[in-house]
């Protein structure tokens, strides 16, 4: 039987997706199996329930969970589950996603949420920590990330061209 991926990838919307997908192609880059869902902290709770408080069973290790606006999913998943919980704040219509990053930044002491950037870069680099929770007990996986890390600094020019 197939391992289950141990990444799971949820968001608030079909529209937050075009930001969440640098998570999933950074680790499917990296050889990290993902399962990517629509989990809504407001229009879909049972499922948010459901989801958070199953997620530790069904195999997953790390969770990346992205909202934008009254981004409370990430913080309401943290809360049901021990899992490390990585946010990214989508970049909102309205406020630039501000109103994200502060919904999921400011989390009371005992229920963490490792917060990312805004938008691309956060959703980039919160598959990238993903990789590195799991390649501390996954020697392969380690390998790949040093190997991803040293490819992006060689295509660092010495000067501007
Ligand atoms: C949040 O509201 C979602 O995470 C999304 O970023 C935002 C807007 O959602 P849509 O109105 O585009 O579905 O729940």
């Amino acid at each position: 039987m197939a391992r289950p991926a141990p990444v799971a990838i949820i968001m608030g919307s079909q529209s937050d997706w075009a930001t969440m997908q640098g998570a999933a192609d950074v680790l499917d880059r990296l050889e990290v199996a993902t399962d990517v869902r629509i989990v809504s902290a407001h229009r879909t709770p049972q499922r948010l329930f459901d989801f958070a408080t199953g997620a530790a069973d069904a195999g997953f290790k790390v969770v990346i969970a992205g909202a934008g606006g009254a981004a409370h999913l990430p913080g309401m998943v943290a809360s049901l589950t021990h899992l490390p919980v990585l946010g990214v704040p989508v970049q909102s219509r309205a406020l630039s996603g501000q109103d994200s990053l502060l919904s999921i930044v400011q989390m009371p002491a005992g229920i963490p949420v490792g917060t990312l950037a805004i938008g691309e870069a956060g959703a980039v680099n919160a598959g990238l920590l993903a990789a590195a929770i799991l390649a501390t007990h996954d020697e392969g996986l380690a390998e790949r990330l040093k190997a991803y890390r040293a490819a992006q600094t060689a295509k660092v020019a010495d000067r501007p061209s």
